[in-house]
């Protein structure tokens, strides 16, 4: 009867047939939904991968943040705005849709602040010119629209959900990096230096953001079965390659990869071999900016109280309100 392997939140063994059921609904394509029965594996899976999900999105306002102030023109200014404001959007569209696996934003929030959840390695990587704004546009998020449109068809409702309008927008944000970049890979020989810097320094970090290989994900196989996951890291990070390079042959700038050729053969690109050291040091909080992102993160929440506050003075006046 209890066979499956999986516990549960008591570390009791999950019944075998509510196991089955569950795996049957996954494979016939259904959605589960927050009310329906779920291993605590899957919820728990859901739980890490969502919330980290959003923190990148709030994290992620902050690397494009810094050239608010500085962007080039009033229309830049605009669109990046727009843009670090839709970030803001995704982060909380995911914070609800993991409200609805039964965590708090409080509970998500602190696990942020205190450093025991992770957000993307990515966003540990400075943005010193302007150029740079270009990169994150087209690779970084490049790179998320590649990793989350398969995610539109996860298993659970409310991810799959959020991620519908999150690659819409995620859409745009990459078109409007790839612009920077065309303008600059086709203005004065020092502006082209300027992109094919920034594409140096973003190139393997946004490689890195599709996880580590696939021999070393621990989570990939579980995650592939419960169609939480479509495709593996691998082979996401594989398709962003070939869908990028063409991109950049484009605009004149070079991959900064010695080793990556056309292989006839496989139909794709080969590539040289990711530094995966750097990439345990950056998750292990030790990349260029982890601490300066957290301390951003954390002042925010702190400079942040008062809203909260009144935002909930506001709400029991409403309810004495609509009590009278
Ligand atoms: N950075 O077994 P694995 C954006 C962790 S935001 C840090 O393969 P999984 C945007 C992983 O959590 C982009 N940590 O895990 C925003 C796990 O550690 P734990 C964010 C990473 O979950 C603003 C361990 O390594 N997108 O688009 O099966 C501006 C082993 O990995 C990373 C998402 O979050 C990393 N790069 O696969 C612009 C998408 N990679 O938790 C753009 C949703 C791995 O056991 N997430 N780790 O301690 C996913 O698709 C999957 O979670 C991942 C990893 C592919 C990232």
């Amino acid at each position: 009867m209890y066979s499956q392997g999986l516990k549960d939140a008591e570390g009791q063994l999950e019944p075998a047939e509510l196991m089955a059921e569950f795996q049957a609904r996954i494979d016939r394509e259904e959605k589960i939904e927050p009310r329906d029965w779920m291993p605590e594996a899957y919820r728990k899976t859901l739980i890490r991968q969502m919330s980290q999900h959003a923190h990148s999105e709030i994290v992620g306002q902050l690397p494009e943040g810094n050239w608010i102030t500085r962007a080039p023109s009033l229309k830049r200014k605009m669109i990046l705005l727009a843009k670090v404001q839709d970030e803001a959007g995704h982060g909380l569209y995911i914070y609800s849709a993991t409200e609805t696996l039964g965590v708090t934003r409080d509970q998500l929030t602190d696990e942020l602040l205190t450093g025991k959840a992770k957000y993307s390695s990515i966003f540990n990587y400075p943005t010193p010119s302007w150029a740079d704004i270009g990169a994150v546009g087209w690779l970084v998020d490049g790179a998320a629209i590649m990793n989350q449109v398969p995610l539109c068809r996860s298993s659970y409702g409310p991810y799959a959900r959020s991620m519908i309008r999150i690659c819409k927008e995620e859409s745009f944000h990459q078109r409007q990096g790839y612009e920077i970049m065309t303008v600059l890979a086709r203005g004065t020989a020092a502006q082209k230096d300027m992109a094919q810097r920034a594409l140096n320094r973003f190139w393997w970090p946004a490689l890195m953001m599709f996880g580590p290989s696939d021999k070393d994900s621990k989570h990939s196989e579980q995650s592939m079965k419960w169609k939480i996951k479509r495709f593996t890291n691998d082979e996401l990070r594989q398709k962003f390659i070939d869908a990028t390079v063409p991109q950049a042959e484009h605009l004149g700038l070079t991959i900064p990869d010695p080793e990556l050729r056309w292989n006839e053969e496989t139909g794709q690109y080969d590539h040289g071999e990711i530094n995966w050291q750097e990439f345990i040091d950056v998750i292990k909080g030790n990349g260029p900016c982890n601490k300066e992102r957290l301390q951003a993160r954390i002042n925010a929440h702190e400079e942040g109280e008062w809203v909260r506050e009144a935002a909930e003075v506001y709400q029991q006046k409403q309810n004495q309100e609509e009590a009278a």
